[in-house]
């Protein structure tokens, strides 16, 4: 059959699964309900899909931003309509700050009692609103002869840059409807922002005066990494948001890495005589709120033009995709550019200096931190973390990362999506350990989705960093409440027992010298373990972590 050529009728549920397997999606995240059970029917009875059951929609969700992320492809979650969509948006806040090419499709109630305050089942009737809060695009399918194209939009959408999730709500009665559609369907072709000529020349002219020029990389530039390296090899140093980094490899001697927000950091940007932001919000929690003095001139690449001069004025904007700009401006630079050859040395120092601090504030932890530095970025494993102080300390920084799509962290600061993402990324990258950095606190809002990792036998070791509290909440007490440890004190569980009953390998550290053999022990097991880190026996960090410095807004 040709691929213009129609085939039997066939009920939407059906379509929807068949068009995403053709597209290429292999995995699909979700809940089932009676709302989307003409789908995951089909793809159950299609066989081409692995679909993940996940223990609630929020884990769902970051399951598909973080498989989303570290395969670099669409991340498919399949939610039902009312409170399950709802529980999904906390979680797709996140998918929407990272910018993951997340499809998240969930249904509405019957046509008939749709936007209609009907009080049918399920019914929502302001749904699209909360939808449309936490989507890069909100979509409805609305009839039976517009399913591939609705599709096709959605799929399209959430993978054109700037990528972001995308809601696409379906009526349970039209996924039972039957159309007629083309025997096959192709993947979209995603189109690429180009840069126009004249910024690209006036951007390379300002090049051309600069001695000490900086790139500043955001996630935006996740896929611009033979690009970016290139102009760092040319003569630019480099410093990263933590969703930027490994972008140029994090042990070049001209890359500060995420240590953008120190005082060497400032001494560089003041030095600095050009700096190009490539793909960054410049966020409140990396920039100080704004308040750190960037370089000028400051010329900024974005595909997204909204963003132009959002945070700081800058003298150009570049409108297109990261990897087209930096590679257009390649084509306009020498091989090699007339900078001053001493400034990858004082970014080596800085840096170096950065990492300095970082272990001076872990005491015992420095041995937690080590361990993993030796290994996430030698095994190529993916790093993901949840918001803990070992991540705001030594996870987000320190521990370096082989490629920017292994490393997953809740951009935004909420905590409790570590888990679910572990799951998701090692889904996506089943060949090598999945590492995951969590805290307990944070550990609670998700700990059901541990049961979906035994079940899948998902390759993860989850380090659980056990302070027995909500630690960084207790250490803002300590700073600014004259230490009266209101609410941050929990219980949580036995999680030697907890492990135990569903069938999850644990292993404990008591005292950090044993941190590196038993991860090793960890790593070499197959499918997911918990290495517990029994902080309350080990004791403290040697500096008290606070949260972000004052004035930097977010849960670092
Ligand atoms: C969804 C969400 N709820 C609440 C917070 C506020 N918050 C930030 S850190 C934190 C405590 C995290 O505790 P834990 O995971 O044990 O890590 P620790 O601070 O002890 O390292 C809380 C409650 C948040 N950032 N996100």
């Amino acid at each position: 059959m040709s691929p213009r050529q129609k085939q039997a009728s066939e009920a939407v549920g059906d379509l929807i699964a068949r068009y995403l397997a053709d597209i290429g999606v292999t995995t699909v995240f979700g809940v089932i309900s009676i709302h989307n059970m003409p789908i995951l029917d089909a793809i159950a009875r299609q066989k081409r899909i692995r679909f993940v059951p996940a223990r609630g929609e929020a884990g769902a969700m970051s399951m598909a931003d973080a498989y989303a992320r570290v395969s670099r492809s669409l991340g498919v979650v399949i939610t039902s309509t009312g409170t399950a969509a709802g529980n999904a948006a906390g979680a797709q806040v996140e998918a929407l700050t990272a910018g993951s090419p997340v499809l998240h499709i969930t249904t509405t109630v019957d046509r008939e009692f749709m936007d209609r305050d009907r009080a049918a089942i399920h019914d929502v009737p302001r749904q699209p609103d909360m939808l449309r809060a936490v989507s890069k695009r909100y979509m409805r399918m609305w009839d039976a002869n517009g399913a591939p194209g609705g599709l096709q939009a959605a799929v399209t959408a959430a993978l054109s840059a700037p990528t972001g999730p995308v809601s696409l709500e379906i009526p349970v009665d039209l996924q039972r409807e039957r159309g007629t559609y083309p025997a096959r369907f192709e993947p979209p072709e995603i189109s690429v922002c180009h840069p126009g000529a004249a910024e690209i020349k006036a951007a390379a002219d300002m090049i051309g005066k600069a001695k000490l020029p900086l790139l500043w990389l955001g996630g935006g530039a996740r896929g611009a990494c033979k690009a970016a390296t290139e102009l760092v090899e040319r003569g630019f140093g480099v410093v990263t948001s933590t969703n930027g980094r490994g972008v140029v490899p994090e042990d070049h001697k001209a890359n500060l890495g995420a240590f953008n927000m120190t005082p060497e950091a400032q001494a560089l940007y003041e030095k600095s005589d050009l700096m190009i932001v490539v793909g960054s919000r410049l966020r409140g929690n990396e920039t100080r709120n704004n308040k750190m003095r960037l370089p000028s001139p400051l010329i900024q690449i974005d595909a997204d033009e909204t963003q132009a001069g959002r945070n700081y004025a800058i003298d150009l904007f570049i409108a297109a995709d990261a990897s087209a700009a930096l590679e257009a401006l390649l084509a306009q630079l020498p091989k090699k550019l007339d900078v001053d050859p001493s400034f990858a040395y004082e970014i080596a120092v800085a840096r170096a200096k950065g990492e300095g601090a970082i272990s001076a504030a872990l005491g015992p932890y420095q041995e937690v931190a080590d361990a993993l530095l030796a290994r996430v970025p030698a095994g190529r494993h993916p790093w993901v973390r949840d918001v803990t102080i070992s991540n705001s300390t030594f996870g987000n920084r320190y521990v370096q990362i082989a490629e920017p799509r292994l490393g997953v962290h809740a951009l935004g600061g909420g905590i409790g999506l570590g888990a679910a993402m572990a799951v998701g990324a090692a889904v996506a990258e089943p060949s090598a350990k999945t590492v995951a950095l969590l805290g307990d606190g944070g550990l609670m809002l998700g700990i059901a989705e541990l049961i979906t990792a035994v079940e899948e036998k998902a390759n993860i070791v989850f380090v659980l960093m056990n302070d027995r509290a909500y630690g960084v909440i207790k250490n803002i007490q300590d700073a600014q409440y004259e230490g009266r440890h209101h609410y941050s004190a929990l219980r949580t569980p036995d999680f030697p027992m907890l492990c135990r009953s569903i069938g999850l390998p644990h292993m404990a550290v008591d005292d950090v010298s044993k941190f590196s053999g038993v991860l090793d022990e960890a790593i070499s097991q197959k499918g997911p373990v918990m290495l517990e880190v029994e902080m309350t026996k080990i004791g403290p960090f040697a500096a008290q972590f606070a949260g972000p410095p004052a004035g930097a807004a977010g849960g670092a």
